[in-house]
Parts: C-alpha cells; sequence; structure tokens
C-alpha cells in the first residue's frame, strides 16, 4: 500500500502549516502511516492530471490503492476510518459525535474564518473593507465564543483526542495573526495542546521543509 498525498510545490504561507494537507499530513502521522507527497504548482493543479483527482483543482489529495480522494476533511475521515491510528472512538454514540465534530470545524468554524481571511487578502483596498471588517470579525468572534463555551476546561472536543480535534487545530490555525484569539485564552491553549503532539510536529516539519528547500533567489 503507498499513500500518496498531493501539496503546493511552493505555498503561499510560507511553510506556516496553514494550507491543507497539513491536517492530512497530521493525521497520516497520527495513524503512524508512511506517505509519498506529489509536489504541485498552481499551473499544474488546473491541468488535466491534476483536475482528474480533484474535480476543483485544489490540494490536498489523497491515492492509495486505486482510491483517489480529495477534500482534506474527508480525506482524515478515510485515514481515520480505514487505518484507526486511535483517531476515532470505538463507541458508536462517540464516533459518531466526533464525525459531527469534524463536519462543524470544516464547515461551520472554517466558513467564516475562511471569509474574514478572503476580505483582508483580497479587499484591501475596497472602499467597503474597513466598514465590512467589524461585521466579518464579529461572525468569526461568534463562532469563537460558541466553540469556548462547548470546550469549557475539555482538553479535546468530546473525550479523548480525535480526527476531529485535528480539523479544528487546524482551522483555528489560520486565526493565528488575527489577534481575535487573544480574547481566548482556552482556545489558544487547545491549538498549543493539539501543536504540541508529536504527529503534529512532524506533520508540521515535513510541509516546513518543502518551504525551506525552495531554490532561493
Ligand atoms: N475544502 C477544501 C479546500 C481546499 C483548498 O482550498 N485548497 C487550497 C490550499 S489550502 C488550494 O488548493 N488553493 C489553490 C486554488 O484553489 O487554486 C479542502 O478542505 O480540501
Amino acid at each position: 500500500m503507498t499513500i500518496t498525498i498531493t501539496a503546493f510545490a511552493q505555498s503561499p504561507d510560507r511553510g506556516r502549516g496553514l494550507a491543507r494537507d497539513t491536517p492530512v499530513r497530521w493525521a497520516l502521522e497520527e495513524a503512524g502511516l508512511a506517505y509519498d507527497v506529489r509536489l504541485e504548482t498552481f499551473a499544474q493543479l488546473k491541468q488535466p492530471p491534476h483536475l482528474a483527482v480533484h474535480p476543483f483543482g485544489q490540494i490536498p489529495t489523497y491515492e492509495e490503492d486505486g482510491l483517489a480522494l480529495f477534500e482534506s476533511g474527508a480525506i482524515v475521515l478515510h485515514i481515520a476510518q480505514k487505518h484507526g491510528g486511535g483517531l476515532l472512538p470505538d463507541d458508536p454514540q462517540a464516533r459518531a459525535r466526533a464525525i459531527a465534530w469534524m463536519f462543524a470545524a470544516v464547515a461551520t468554524v472554517q466558513a467564516p474564518i475562511v471569509e474574514r481571511e478572503g476580505a483582508v487578502l483580497t479587499e484591501r483596498d475596497q472602499p467597503y473593507h474597513a466598514q465590512r471588517m467589524p461585521m466579518l470579525d464579529g461572525r468569526v468572534t461568534s463562532r469563537l465564543t460558541q466553540l469556548s463555551d462547548s470546550l469549557g476546561d475539555k482538553a479535546w472536543l468530546d473525550g479523548a483526542f480525535s480526527a476531529a480535534d485535528i480539523l479544528m487545530v487546524n482551522v483555528l490555525r489560520r486565526l493565528g495573526t488575527s489577534g481575535l484569539l487573544n480574547a481566548y485564552p482556552s482556545l489558544q491553549a487547545y491549538i498549543d495542546r493539539g501543536e504540541a503532539r508529536p504527529a503534529f510536529q512532524r506533520a508540521y516539519a515535513a510541509q516546513k521543509a518543502v518551504f525551506e528547500n525552495l531554490p532561493k533567489g
């Protein structure tokens, strides 16, 4: 069995682990699985060979024994279901709840974060930008407040560490430079706990090495 994932040949995040190959690498590391990485340029992502694997021309993808998958959440779920690694609870109800949290991470929590990110990256020069930001910040902080209330003083979202925490920590990491997490020390501590896991450290180092090995100049 060979697992191959795709990642950016030159990630715009400059090795900060914000591209969505990081949660996939992290899940693979938690499950103790070796994997190959095929690096793709932005141009290659939009060419037929990659579009055959990813209809939207993005990273990450996952190939294994003739199976080709896209969507980081679905890939992490597949790894957790097929390869175990303690990424999903055995108890059926606890497993269903963990999967619900996986969807919550990539949909409910991620959506306002990505919308805000888009405004910061692409709308700074627009006359409406200053007026729009407080609304976008408010949508994010509303989710952070709800998430923080739900997390309470628990270490992880629902019992033991699971694939849901991989996805949620990765989504929250996107807020790194926004300052919005400052008001949520328990969420910052939750991110720190995730980042302290050896499997995260290996995944982070692997994606960072791609950036560091780029030709200089
Ligand atoms: N919902 C998708 C989002 C994938 C996505 O946005 N990938 C970005 C990198 S993190 C990408 O490939 N961007 C390049 C592009 O869209 O052209 C997932 O979670 O896998």
